[in-house]
């Protein structure tokens, strides 16, 4: 029986944080064993933002790197970017032409955007939900993992995918978001009740997967806690500490009761440093093999060829029916 197929992007703006890791990619990597995975660079959602052309090649580069050196297999899952299969532009504007400027106006994330970016209030800032529902709804995707704040836009591509299915008949699968039990949403250390961002123009908010240990264990000496000297799990009342508990036990497989059990007694010290610990420990493999394979471009770009032309086969036979479906004449 054909597996059911996964699909899940990260946008290659800022670097690839602890958040992206815990809310995402850890689960990404649980899932390359049971399900059809397609991991994408969504390079074309980055640029919703302006992006200097020449970094943004770069970084796109380097996300696909940091993908494998996650632990993402190229044989398991298919890696590629976004750009390089068309049909993610084109199913856009058909979904475009189902999607409601009202619906999309509510969007978290459009309203938060726009209202940092007030000099360059783009069509695509608005339309960003409906390239995800494109990326998604085009593999047939059964799941789509991603952290608590994407849950809004995997909703939407539901939507999305029910209402053309109502008008035009059954054609797509509707997807199911898999948001994690735990580090759904892993906060800035300099802001514990924001989200870890990757574009924080706040460098000791962020931690990068590829980052040396000795700026690790600084910024999570520096993150902010509270004045109650008190270890214990309850982000209504304690953000920061929330926060580091959170991390600690994402990045050592301990549950959140174990973990606070464990720091019992403690000072914010010993739980600061424990946690920088647990995270320069777990990310050193990801940085030496990351190290490695950033330096062969021929190696990464091959991936990248290799996938992009799987995903094409699937995506441009849900493109065929939908363009058939909504009554285009069939191309030669
Ligand atoms: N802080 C977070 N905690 C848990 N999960 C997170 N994700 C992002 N931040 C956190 C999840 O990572 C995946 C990729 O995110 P994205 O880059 O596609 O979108 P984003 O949510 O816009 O990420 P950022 O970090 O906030 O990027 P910038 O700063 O450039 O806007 C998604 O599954 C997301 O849920």
């Amino acid at each position: 029986m054909d597996k059911k197929r996964i699909f899940s992007g990260i946008q290659p703006t800022g670097c690839i944080t602890i958040g992206n890791y815990i809310g995402a990619i850890d689960n990404w990597l649980k899932f390359q064993e049971e399900y059809n995975c397609i991991y994408c660079v969504v390079d074309m959602h980055s640029i919703t933002v302006r992006q200097d052309p020449a970094q943004l090649r770069e970084r796109a580069m380097s996300f696909l790197a940091q993908y494998i050196a996650c632990g993402l297999s190229p044989e398991k899952s298919t890696m590629f970017f976004q750009s390089h299969v068309h049909e993610h532009a084109e199913l856009t504007w058909v979904l475009n032409c189902n999607s409601y400027i009202g619906e999309l106006s509510r969007m978290t994330q459009f309203k938060d955007k726009s209202a940092k970016h007030q000099t360059n209030l783009n069509m695509g800032l608005m339309d960003y939900p409906v390239l995800m529902a494109s990326d998604i709804l085009l593999y047939d995707t059964a799941l789509v993992p991603v952290g608590v704040d994407q849950k809004q836009h995997v909703e939407l591509a539901r939507d999305i995918a029910i209402r053309f299915n109502n008008a035009y008949g059954d054609t797509f699968v509707v997807p199911e978001p898999f948001i994690p039990s735990y580090g759904a949403k892993v906060y800035s250390l300099q802001d514990p009740v924001a989200k870890m961002s990757k574009s924080d123009s706040n460098a000791n908010a962020t931690i990068s997967i590829i980052e040396d240990s000795d700026s690790i264990i600084k910024k999570f000496k520096k993150a902010v806690t509270d004045s109650d000297n008190r270890i214990a799990y309850s982000p209504q009342d304690k953000p920061g500490v929330s926060n580091l508990i959170t991390i600690y036990s994402a990045m050592t497989g301990k549950s959140i009761v174990d973990a606070e059990l464990e720091f019992e007694g403690q000072g914010y010290g010993t739980l600061k440093m424990r946690t920088a610990d647990a995270v320069v420990e777990r990310l050193r493999p990801i940085r030496e093999e990351y190290d490695r394979l950033i330096n062969d471009k021929a190696y990464l770009l091959d991936i990248a060829y290799k996938g992009a032309d799987k995903a094409s086969e699937i995506a441009s036979v849900t493109l065929k029916k939908v363009y058939d479906k909504v009554g285009f004449v069939a191309k030669k």
